[in-house]
């Protein structure tokens, strides 16, 4: 009994010294003098998005960082990383946002942290197999389209006796695709209709090849197709201020676009070291697949991915938060 005092005091000098230090610990990330406030990332409606928002905020938590995720519309989260409700974005994607983004950052708030060294194309295209079947002779080019011929081997029981084109959900390019339809001439051949869901986009390749129907459908590079054997249509080459939107007659196809990154302003002065790491970031068209296929391939949640990817690429993310 006697020898035990010393032991008890010894314990609780070292007990309360650790709860001291793991107070003063959870006010700021440990080396970077980072706030302990959470860093938000959002999420939107494709797989690699969702995937390398949790890659990122496991990258964040690494370090010592808090991490919050919000659900956010793809074009109204600029606005809120301007005024400072969102942190972050991760993948600002060309074609389908490059307006949303410019405007935001016009009106400051918004700062531009870079490329991802991937280029990106959002754009109509097609499995190979339908231009192996015959569907549409001369396709890539897109007047393989004003062939009668090649519209009516993608009629659906809903498209009224034309060609049906899946778009994505119309939250990602607005009315751009049968604006075009109409403007190169097509619209007495072709319709457009969107989709509700990425994931409505790959059923549908699913079922036209079940049925051995043509299908034209919206997607984009990176993606889990890269390797899968999918092709974009060529339409007339994109110039800047060729779409409606941008004041042009819309007789163009997409750009060889930009995947940028955002942030709030105030991040690298609240979060300095995660803000440096993140400016470092950058993924490649080959990472950004892989993220994706870990879903929509291998069927994985979201999360796992994250984790998975995060654990089988230390050699490529380490070296962003040195
Ligand atoms: C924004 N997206 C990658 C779906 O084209």
């Amino acid at each position: 009994m006697k020898n035990k005092l010393p032991l008890l005091i010894g314990a609780i000098v070292v007990i309360a010294g650790l709860v001291f230090f793991m107070g003063g610990g959870d006010k700021t990330a440990k080396k970077s003098g980072d706030s302990s406030q959470p860093i938000v990332i959002p999420t939107h409606n494709w797989s690699s998005q969702i995937v390398m928002a949790y890659v990122i905020g496991g990258i964040f938590e690494s370090m010592g960082n808090n991490v919050s995720y919000v659900n956010a519309d793809s074009q109204a989260v600029y606005e809120s990383i301007r005024i400072g409700d969102v942190t972050i974005s991760h993948e600002v994607w060309e074609s389908a946002f490059g307006k949303s983004f410019t405007t935001a950052l016009d009106k400051g708030g918004l700062l531009d942290w870079g490329d991802h060294e991937a280029r990106t194309l959002e754009d109509m295209g097609y499995p190979n197999w339908v231009a192996d079947k015959g569907l549409c002779p001369g396709l890539p080019d897109w007047t393989a389209l004003k062939n009668p011929d090649c519209a009516k081997n993608f009629v659906t029981p809903d498209s009224g006796g034309k060609g049906r084109m899946l778009e994505g959900p119309q939250t990602w390019h607005g009315d751009l695709i049968p604006q075009r339809v109409d403007a190169l001439g097509l619209g007495d051949l072709w319709m457009v209709k969107f989709a509700g869901s990425a994931d409505a986009l790959w059923a549908e390749l699913a079922a036209a090849e079940k049925e051995g129907r043509g299908t034209i459908i919206f997607n984009w590079t990176p993606n889990f197709t890269d390797g899968a054997g999918f092709t974009f249509i060529d339409f007339p080459p994109y110039t800047a201020g060729c779409r409606p939107e941008d004041g042009g007659d819309g007789k163009c196809g997409s750009p060889d676009g930009y995947l940028k990154k955002a942030v709030h302003e105030d991040f690298p002065k609240t979060h300095p070291g995660a803000a440096a790491a993140f400016k470092k970031m950058s993924f490649t068209t080959s990472h950004i697949g892989a993220m994706a296929a870990l879903v929509d391939i291998d069927k994985m949640t979201h999360e796992d991915a994250a984790k998975k990817w995060l654990a089988d690429n230390e050699s490529v993310w380490k070296p962003f938060t040195k």
